[in-house]
Order: C-alpha cells, then sequence, then structure tokens
C-alpha cells in the first residue's frame, strides 16, 4: 500500500491536500526530496516501506476515524518528527519495593550525578488513581473554553492556565507553549495566617455539577504524591549523607503543587521556536511526572553543549519520571544536576501531570552541611524558598534563563 505525502505549508494546506487524496483513495506513497523536510519523508516512507506497525497503526486507525484527522496525523508524521531524536536515554530505575534503603540512597545518587532523571517504580500508588487523575484531567480539558476560563488562573497561580499563556523559555519560544495546564496547591482557607504570602491560599476547583469527581481525585491524588515525595526526599538525604528525615520538617505546609497537562497535538518544530514545553529546568527540589503513553519528553544533559543533545525519554508503564530541579541543585553546591528538558508534540494530543515536591516557603536553601568543604566553598548564598521562586518568575517575565544564575 502506499500513500503520497504532501508536507509543506500549513497544517490547512496539508489536510486539504490531504482530503482529496483521501476523496479520491491514492494509496500511492512518494517519497519528495530536495526540500525542507525531505529528511522527515524519508523517515515516514520508511517506516511504512519496513511495515513499522505502530505507524501503519496510527495512520490506519486514525483513517478510519476521520479523515481530515487521518491527513492531520499523515502531516504530522512528515513533519521533521516534531524534534525527535533516534537516541534514546536510559534512565536509571529506582524501585521503592527495594527493601535496602542504603543501597537504594546509592542507586539514587547515580541517577542524580549521572542524569539527574529516573524512572521510579513501585511508588505505592495505586494505578487505578492515576488513570482516575488521567480521566478528570481530560474532562476538564474537554470543557469548552468559557467553562474552563471560570477558574482562570489567580495571582497566587492556581487555576487554569489557557493554552500558549506560558511559555517556560521565553529566549528560545517563538510562540507560547502548545498546552493548557492546570494548578493546584497546598489547600488553604483564606484567613490562614499563611494565606498573606505569595503562591498560598484556597485553591480554584472546577463546577461541582459539571465534574462532581474532580476535586476529590485530584485531591487524594495530590496528598499520595506527598508521601511519596517524602520517601524519595529521604533517599535524596541519604544519598547526600545525611538523617534520612533531614528534609521531612520543611515541608509542613509546603509550596507543592500539582499540575495536569494537556498538550493541544500541535507540531512542534524546536528550529522554529515552537515547543510542547520549551527547554527549561524545573525551579524547585523534585518533580514527580505521570504521563500518557505518547512520548515528547526530552532531556539535554549538557546544559552548555553546542549544539545541543537532546535525548527522549519515553514514557515508563506504571512509574513516575522524576527529575531534580535548580533548587535542589543550589542546595547541593552543583552537585546533583537540574537536567534542562523540553516537550516536542507531533500532532497527537498528550496528557501528563506534574507535580512539583517544594518545601515550605521560608525554607531557607543553603549549602546542605555535606556539599561543600574549604576546597570548594558554597557556590550560592543562602535565601528563601520563596525568595528563590521570586527571583525565577521574575528572570522568566523579563526573558531571561532561569538557570542558578546568581552565584556568590
Ligand atoms: O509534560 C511533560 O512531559 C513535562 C512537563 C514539564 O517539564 C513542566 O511542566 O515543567
Amino acid at each position: 500500500m502506499k500513500f503520497l505525502v504532501s508536507g509543506h505549508g500549513s497544517i490547512r494546506n496539508s489536510i486539504k491536500f490531504g482530503f482529496q487524496i483521501w476523496c479520491v483513495g491514492v494509496t500511492k506513497l512518494e517519497c519528495v526530496t530536495g526540500e525542507g523536510r525531505a529528511r522527515e519523508r524519508i523517515w515516514l516512507y520508511e517506516r511504512l516501506r519496513s511495515n513499522d506497525f505502530e505507524t501503519r497503526g496510527r495512520v490506519a486507525s486514525t483513517r478510519l476515524n476521520f479523515p481530515f484527522l487521518f491527513l492531520h496525523q499523515l502531516y504530522a508524521l512528515s513533519l521533521p518528527m516534531a524534534g525527535h531524536t533516534e537516541s534514546v536515554l536510559p534512565l536509571h530505575v529506582i524501585d521503592l519495593a527495594e527493601n535496602d534503603r542504603h543501597l537504594l540512597a546509592q542507586k539514587v545518587k547515580k541517577a542524580c550525578l549521572e542524569h539527574g532523571f529516573f524512572y521510579l517504580i513501585n511508588h505505592g500508588i495505586d494505578l487505578k488513581l492515576i488513570d482516575k487523575v488521567f480521566e478528570q484531567s481530560k474532562l476538564f480539558f474537554d470543557l469548552p473554553v468559557d467553562e474552563k476560563m471560570r477558574s482562570l488562573q489567580d495571582n497566587n497561580y492556581r487555576g487554569y492556565v489557557p493554552i500558549g499563556k506560558e511559555t517556560l523559555n521565553p529566549i528560545e519560544s517563538k510562540q507560547g507553549d502548545s498546552r493548557e495546564a492546570y494548578f493546584i496547591g497546598w489547600e488553604m482557607s483564606e484567613d490562614h495566617p499563611l494565606a498573606l504570602k505569595p503562591l498560598h491560599g484556597p485553591n480554584q476547583w472546577p463546577s461541582k455539577d459539571l465534574l462532581p469527581e474532580w476535586r476529590e481525585t485530584l485531591e487524594t491524588y495530590f496528598y499520595k504524591l506527598l508521601e511519596v515525595g517524602h520517601c524519595v526526599a529521604s533517599l535524596v538525604a541519604l544519598a547526600l549523607d545525611l538523617e534520612a528525615d533531614y528534609f521531612r520538617h520543611m515541608f509542613m505546609a509546603p509550596a507543592v503543587a500539582l499540575r495536569p497537562l494537556h498538550y493541544i497535538g500541535e507540531i512542534s518544530c524546536p528550529e522554529e521556536g515552537r515547543f510542547g514545553t520549551g527547554p527549561h529546568g524545573d525551579y524547585g527540589m523534585l518533580t514527580f511526572l505521570a504521563t500518557d503513553e505518547n512520548r515528547g519528553l526530552q532531556v539535554c544533559r549538557a546544559r552548555d553543549g553546542e549544539p545541543k543533545l537532546w535525548e527522549d525519554v519515553p514514557p515508563k508503564k506504571e512509574s513516575f519520571i522524576v527529575n531534580l530541579g535548580d533548587m535542589l541543585e543550589r542546595w547541593t553546591n552543583g552537585l546533583f544536576k537540574s537536567t534542562q528538558h523540553r516537550v516536542v508534540t507531533d500532532g497527537i494530543d498528550r496528557y501528563s501531570v506534574a507535580y512539583f515536591y517544594d518545601p515550605d516557603y521560608d525554607t531557607v536553601i543553603e549549602c546542605l552541611p555535606t556539599c561543600h568543604s574549604e576546597e570548594f566553598p558554597p557556590n550560592y548564598p543562602p535565601i528563601t524558598m520563596g525568595d528563590y521562586f521570586k527571583m525565577k518568575f521574575t528572570s522568566r517575565a523579563q526573558g531571561s534563563s532561569n538557570m542558578n544564575s546568581t552565584p556568590i
């Protein structure tokens, strides 16, 4: 079977062109070479020729549904694979079912030193709950825009973040990130003394009439993940030769945040500054990411390397992808790296749920006692978590880099 692939200009053109193909039932693939996207067409051609099941499956299954989508996806497949690379980063796997905590801590240390990312398995969260979180998240993002806008993000960053509103990397991105999000923090009544601080206060919740199970599902997940966060933080502490509970008292009313995300099925093109999520390092301590089965996450291990090498981190069933944030890099005097990452999407809707495990607002982030010596003095002055985040948000708003850029 052959398909004809055109891929020039806009999606609209390709849909129009593709629709004609659909109507006349053309079944011929012509691999057009010699122009900008030749490499990608060859990729598609090779995949179809070699009977690549996934590619065929995706094309075929969409074809049954709706011709527009069929062509949209075919077009997507003809693009620069939305920046996907052939290389997959084989991350370490941390298994929380492992009994020997000290051995596990050594594995965490290796993962933190080598990649700043790892898969976490046997984390103890019921997979049915995770499925339900994705189901509820999709229900919210499927609501009409007007309905979603009723819980528009407030001054504490809580609530709905519309498509393209955020740009995680204002330097490299030419447009807002092609995703929408919802931000949920530590629930706190308006009259709580801490609610006067930035980022603190009540959450926004979608209408119970529309989504009766939303709040309960997301809150249950939020607090279960907090326990997983404490567990991994204790392994990080052991990995740094600190007491297992070293970080625990810093999480009394923490600035943790749950963020369901929906990538809207656009086609990323890193060369043209179009991303699902622009290249960035997370601001905080640890991030726990659950994704659907669609790939998109990529990491760049050598932050200053030129050209940058981006490696795919594919989803792994029943696991979280955990990464270290800039704050932990600062805390450890640069020992543990906050690895740059981004999301590139290839025309298919993608859902993920990120959980940012960050300490109390007034926690002082000061070089950890085991991370400096006479030979290696602290690189950064102490700063509170709140001020650190303010600095990060300000530098992003001013369009500058958001890594740890203020050494002593
Ligand atoms: O959706 C993903 O896979 C990653 C999201 C992310 O990196 C972020 O929101 O900081």
